[in-house]
């Protein structure tokens, strides 16, 4: 985790992210938290070839950059580090600025090369999207929930004295370390300096990974780990919930008293502490669900599953929106109907904690995967309805086609962009309203089939 921020959206699902970077190989967070921070709405998943199974926080960027050349060669490597020696050295003088000592970078930067891997993935990200439903079959896979009760079985005393401390649910930081490394499996083997230094250097979010850079060597200096001990993915996500270095200087927590933060070796203890301050940090209510599953009575207005439509669970029910059971749910707080496959897909009734993991990541799959994960490991039960699956998540292309053809039928989104925002989301709405079909505002593929 990370920064924490951001998010995305596109056709079908898409994720936004926060903290960390790019991936380890098997980690299903969405990729990056990195500089964007933008919250959309809307739905696929942009995944990132390459990282598997996290959904990137940038789709846009993502398929300019893949028109770029990935391979690097001797050459241009060779010229890179030279470059490279060069920029630490001016680095170096902005560091000391910024109250990092001549000791530390001399001991961080002593045997630091140019990483080229970190360039090639950053520039080789091509967009692939996923649907709401793969992913989570995924993130909430058999194994995935067999192996998090595993690990609350495992880990039960610490947890418990996590849980008691910071006040949050041992169930939801167990979940966020499945999504992040698989339970600590994957908490990615890159020296993190020298791949920040990189990055930095090369310039295309520099300013972003000079500050994650600094970050980590005040980690560095403050000696709770050594240089080659900080390790992570090749954006920089460290440990086993995946931090990136500015908010483990933030959160980070020493939960087994021996005067370090350590995120990174296999010992979770640290980490998982770390993880529920963070969410305690951002208000998590403990006890209060993520979202519940809900039933929504026909007739329906769809209008009001909108985020920023807030409703008591009694004041839903008088609406007709029901637990599965058929009563009210109970009282959670003020919550929103959220429906992230429109009228045909799994309608949720969510609650300020919903808001509290995105800030781990914020991308509706990455939250409901988080959400519906640590439910299960939990004990409860899987959703009820089912999932559109004979659609597929709309490429980039034609998301900005459905905008084209909203906008020249006099349904305008506003601009053409990609995104599926809350500007494209009302054009939908009033198309379909306009066309007879019911207005949840989804932007699926049999939707831009209509427009054609
Ligand atoms: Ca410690």
């Amino acid at each position: 985790m990370t920064l924490l921020k951001t998010g995305l959206i596109g056709g079908l699902l898409m994720a936004a992210g926060m903290a960390s970077a790019a991936a380890p190989t098997s980690s299903i967070r969405p990729e990056s938290r990195a500089a964007i921070v933008e919250r959309v709405t809307a739905q696929p998943v942009v995944f990132v070839v390459g990282t598997s199974i996290r959904p990137t926080i940038r789709p846009n960027r993502a398929v300019d950059v893949t028109r770029r050349s990935a391979s690097v060669t001797q050459e241009q490597l060779s010229t890179s580090n030279i470059g490279f020696q060069r920029w630490i050295d001016g680095f170096k003088r902005r560091a000391m600025a910024q109250g990092i000592t001549r000791a530390t970078l001399d001991k961080a930067f002593r045997d630091a090369r140019y990483n080229s891997d970190a360039i090639s993935r950053d520039r080789n990200q091509s967009e692939f999207t996923k649907t709401l439903w793969d992913y989570l079959d995924s993130a909430v896979s058999d194994s995935r929930i067999r192996n998090g009760k595993s690990a609350l079985r495992t880990h039960a005393a610490k947890l418990d004295r996590i849980e008691a401390k910071y006040g949050v649910d041992k169930e939801v930081v167990v979940a966020v370390w499945g999504l992040e490394s698989a339970y600590g499996a994957v908490r990615g083997k890159t020296e993190v300096i020298p791949a920040m230094a990189t990055l930095a250097y090369d310039g295309r979010r520099g300013a972003f990974f000079e500050e994650q850079l600094i970050a980590a060597l005040r980690i560095l200096q403050n000696g709770d780990t050594d240089v080659h001990g900080m390790t992570g993915s090749w954006a920089g996500a460290m440990g086993h919930t995946q931090f990136m270095p500015t908010s483990y200087l933030d959160y980070a927590q020493d939960f087994n008293g021996d005067g370090r933060r350590d995120i990174w070796s296999d010992d979770p203890t640290d980490a998982l502490a770390s993880t529920a301050n963070y969410l305690k940090r951002f208000g998590w209510v403990k006890g209060m669900p993520w979202g519940v599953e809900v039933q929504l009575p026909r007739g329906f207005d769809y209008a009001l599953a909108d985020r920023k439509i807030q409703k008591m669970p009694n004041q839903w029910s008088r609406l007709g929106v029901r637990g599965l059971d058929g009563k009210a749910v109970p009282n959670y707080g003020s919550a929103s109907i959220l429906l992230p496959a429109g009228s045909e897909g799994v309608a949720f009734m969510i609650f300020k904690n919903f808001s509290v993991i995105e800030r781990y990541n914020a991308a509706d799959a990455y939250v409901i995967g988080v959400g519906h994960l640590s439910d299960r490991i939990a004990g409860k039960r899987a959703f009820q309805a089912s999932w559109p699956r004979g659609d597929r998540a709309l490429k980039s292309a034609e998301r900005k086609e459905l905008q084209q053809r909203l906008t020249r039928a006099g349904f305008s989104t506003q601009g053409v962009d990609g995104r599926i925002g809350p500007n494209t989301i009302a054009a939908i709405r009033k198309f379909q309203k306009a066309r007879g079909l019911t207005p949840d505002g989804y932007p699926s593929m049999t939707l831009l089939k209509k427009l054609r």
